[in-house]
């Protein structure tokens, strides 16, 4: 059966990296990628579709329709630009060719999101990378839009682990409190996949080192190994390594999900997400009391195996290099 997946992105390097990842599957598994749905968040709207359009031209796929994000005017917390440069991609899209869409003429995600999911009831997987705001404007425009996905999976939260924009928040989450919170709400079997997982997974230089030197004259590798440098620096800066030499891979956990799941440890429950909080707006929540439960709504990741990870990442990156530089 071949899988519909929806990706829902605000690229941002690790989410380059898993659009990468994704990519990697095209050919040779059965999915059928629908639609990439870019959001504001590491970087404005604008941004995160540039972002996405120079990945897939650079990929030398140019058959995925992308979606516009909307401008997000009153954010509580800022874009991340600090971390991923102001393009999203490093700085490096000056180095890259242009993509081949213009954001103008690009259906709006949110549209493309309930198009495809009327289109396909009950068949479709969003991944969702990105704060939740296209997911929640879809729900908003067409109340149970949410409900006719197979499957909504997302990278967010903190559980058990400090937040990365405030003590207790996951910026996915915070960027966009009252959408998570209604995304949340849509569904009982949100699978939710967060820091507490994601924080093990350190992408290094030396992971695409054989690359770099097996494949000299690809644009693809050098502008891989250039953001790894870029990111590692700002990661570097914002002591999110414990000091090794990488950068936190966060988003890649999603596209594990789908393909490797195995290397995922779950626990169900209610999440519930603050979003009234004096100091405490954008945490998550999951009742670990012992006892008779309220409810359940997700599936929360508590557990991932990042050793098998890494090298499956780092083995489907090098076939997805392959593939292009031998077509
Ligand atoms: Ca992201």
């Amino acid at each position: 059966m071949v899988r519909k997946l929806i990706l829902d992105t605000d690229p941002g390097g690790d989410d380059i990296f898993s659009i990468l990842w994704l990519l990697s599957f095209l050919k040779h598994k059965n999915i059928d990628l629908l639609a990439i749905t870019t959001a504001a968040g590491n970087v404005p709207a604008r941004n995160t579709f540039n972002a996405a359009c120079q990945i897939l031209r650079l990929s030398e796929v140019d058959d995925i329709v992308v979606g516009r994000g909307v401008a997000l005017p009153e954010q509580l917390f800022s874009h991340a630009s600090h971390i991923h440069g102001s393009d999203g991609m490093g700085n490096l899209s000056q180095t890259l060719p242009p993509g081949r869409r213009r954001f103008a003429d690009s259906p709006p995600s949110e549209k493309l999101i309930i198009d495809l999911l009327n289109r396909y009831p009950g068949e479709v997987t969003i991944v969702g990378i990105a704060p939740l705001t296209n997911l929640a404007i879809a729900e908003n425009q067409a109340p149970g839009t949410l409900r006719k996905a197979k499957e909504i999976v997302i990278m967010g939260g903190a559980f058990n682990v400090p937040g990365n924009v405030t003590p207790v928040a996951e910026f996915n989450i915070a960027f966009n409190v009252k959408a998570a919170q209604q995304v949340f709400a849509s569904r009982s079997d949100m699978v939710m996949l967060p820091l507490d997982v994601t924080r093990q997974l350190v992408f290094t230089s030396e992971m695409i080192a054989d690359l770099v030197a097996d494949y000299p004259e690809s644009k693809l590798v050098e502008f891989m190994a250039k953001l790894v440098e870029f990111l590692t620096r700002t990661s570097l800066e914002h002591r999110e390594t414990k000091g090794e030499r990488g950068f936190v891979i966060h988003d890649a956990v999603a596209i594990a999900y789908l393909f490797y799941p195995e290397l995922l440890t779950f626990k169900r429950g209610q999440v519930m997400i603050e979003t009234q909080g004096k100091f405490t707006t954008g945490q998550t929540l999951l009742d670990n009391r012992h006892g008779v439960k309220s409810g359940f709504n997700a599936w929360v990741a508590t557990a991932v195996d990042s050793h098998n990870l890494m090298a499956c990442l780092v083995q489907d990156l090098t076939s997805l290099v392959e593939r292009v530089h031998h077509n």
